[in-house]
């Protein structure tokens, strides 16, 4: 039976402290929306536990009241999966309060770290353990641990360090009926059967609530190259990425792609972004080498490496930083790409991934027949090349509104998505599918896949209150 909003407030508080619940359309609004402004819900209240004791009550609570639960961290997504609906029915349990980092072992190199630590609060205890948390994304100073492991998220080291997922060995979740899962183990070999957590992540809250996670640490590199590379076309950045592969190895972490049109649009609304080469080139790569060994000459190496790609005619031009704040005025054109599309307008997004080596060919495709629908069509398309990930963003043509081109984002989505489709690819590489792409991903997952995916649903959230209208 659902309880009114007053008694449900009155039993939460009695859980979290009634300062930790908050109604009411002003101090609930901020969790209802998400940071983009795309979706905008009206939550029932926002609860914000302390403990996983505290989650497990307020679970068990929604469960016996039947009240729908919207997990949320630092409400960065990009989907909406964070966000509840406009019904007024959803409870937003928000995990920031939880951002303690239990334990780190150096000897392990482990780290078990509450769901609302924020990512670069982990990656900076870790740097203080002389080690490496390897998770990094544009949003790392707000995101949380909690998100990243629902969404899987990516990000510009996966080159190297995979992804979320690959950085997992324990959960602890909050199943939807208020059990607590205690799987925060830190082991490298565990073949007893399914390997639960996998389900629990990138399921964008729909399986359970995680409240903490064991991740794998690394040795703190070092010593770092950075180098920001002109090339002629997608085809040569893939030729580019070869060659760093066979002479720098595992050494390269990061591979990221920038069209001219990002740079451009980059460097015109964010104070101070400059790129460092004389001109605007078509197309651009930012790539980073570490090392654990500091008298490593990774910078030398990586010079080599460039000259002799300028040399064969892979690269036209490159720029290697010289010291951290020049490397940091490189990883500025990428970093700040997300914001200066936001101020550029609104654009359809898109996060595909396709096989490395179908990246230009998908490029082309796609554009061509994004032109041939919309003519003018402005195509801002960057991302982790080195991963296969492009985000492959549209804008419209400038002879068209604003308002009219995004009224026509479905037929965009389905050019984009199709093409993705036929390149052998992913319509979500790293954002999830949230509420944008719950309708999308019917086209293109197997009937049975999905179908897999809802018993799956069904047998771990039975009553169906774990983000509803998310994922599935
Ligand atoms: C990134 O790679 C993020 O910067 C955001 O995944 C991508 O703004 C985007 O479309
Ligand atoms: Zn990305």
């Amino acid at each position: 039976m659902p309880m009114d909003v007053v008694t449900l407030a009155q039993q939460l508080g009695r859980i979290v402290g009634p300062a930790n619940v908050l109604t009411g359309g002003a101090e609930t609004g901020p969790f209802a929306t998400d940071w983009r402004k795309r979706y905008f819900g009206r939550a029932l209240a926002v609860v914000k536990p302390g403990t996983t004791a505290e989650v497990s009550a307020v679970v068990r609570l929604c469960a016996e009241t039947g009240t729908a639960i919207v997990p949320q961290g630092g409400n960065t997504s990009l989907c909406g999966a964070a966000t509840p609906d406009a019904s007024g029915t959803q409870l937003v349990v928000n995990l920031s309060r939880m951002r303690r980092i239990r334990a780190l072992d150096t000897v392990n190199n482990t780290v078990t770290v509450e769901a609302g630590c924020v990512l670069a609060s982990l990656q900076a205890a870790a740097a203080e353990a002389e080690r490496l948390f390897p998770l990094s994304l544009a949003a790392e100073g707000s995101c949380e641990i909690g998100g990243n492991l629902s969404t899987n998220a990516g990000g510009v080291q996966v080159l190297r360090y995979g992804n979320m997922r690959d950085l997992v060995l324990g959960l602890e979740v909050v199943l939807p009926s208020g059990e607590l899962w205690d799987g925060l183990r830190g082991l490298r070999k565990d073949n007893t059967g399914y390997d639960l957590k996998h389900l629990f992540i990138g399921a964008e809250g729909t399986l359970g609530v995680i409240t903490a996670a064991v991740l794998k640490l690394f040795p703190k590199p070092r010593a770092q190259a950075t180098a920001f590379v002109a090339v002629a076309s997608p085809r040569d950045a893939l030729a580019l990425l070869t060659h760093v592969q066979e002479r720098c190895g595992d050494r390269l972490t990061a591979f990221e792609l920038m069209s001219a049109a990002c740079v451009e649009i980059v460097t015109r609304h964010m104070p101070g972004v400059q790129t460092p080469l004389d001109r605007v080139h078509p197309e651009h790569v930012l790539l980073e080498l570490s090392d654990t060994h500091a008298a490593g000459g990774v910078r030398e190496l990586l010079e080599g490496a460039l000259a002799e790609a300028i040399e064969r005619g892979v690269a036209l031009d490159a720029a290697v930083a010289t010291s951290e704040a020049q490397a940091r005025g490189l990883w500025a054109l990428r970093e700040n790409m997300t914001e200066a599309q936001v101020r550029e307008g609104r654009q359809v997004k898109h996060d595909v991934s396709v096989p490395i080596s179908r990246i230009p060919e998908f490029i082309d495709a796609a554009r061509a027949e994004l032109e041939r629908a919309f003519p003018g069509v402005r195509v801002i398309c960057f991302g982790h090349v080195g991963d296969g990930n492009l985000h492959y963003n549209v804008a419209g043509p400038a002879s068209m509104s604003e308002d009219a081109f995004m009224a026509r984002m479905a037929e965009v989505n389905r050019i984009v998505h199709d093409a993705t489709a036929r390149h052998g690819g992913s319509i979500s590489a790293e954002h999830g599918l949230g509420v944008y792409k719950r309708a999308e991903i019917l086209r293109y997952k197997s009937p049975l896949e999905m179908e897999l995916m809802r018993r799956i649903k069904r047998a771990l959230d039975p009553h169906g209150i774990m983000n509803p209208g998310k994922v599935l």
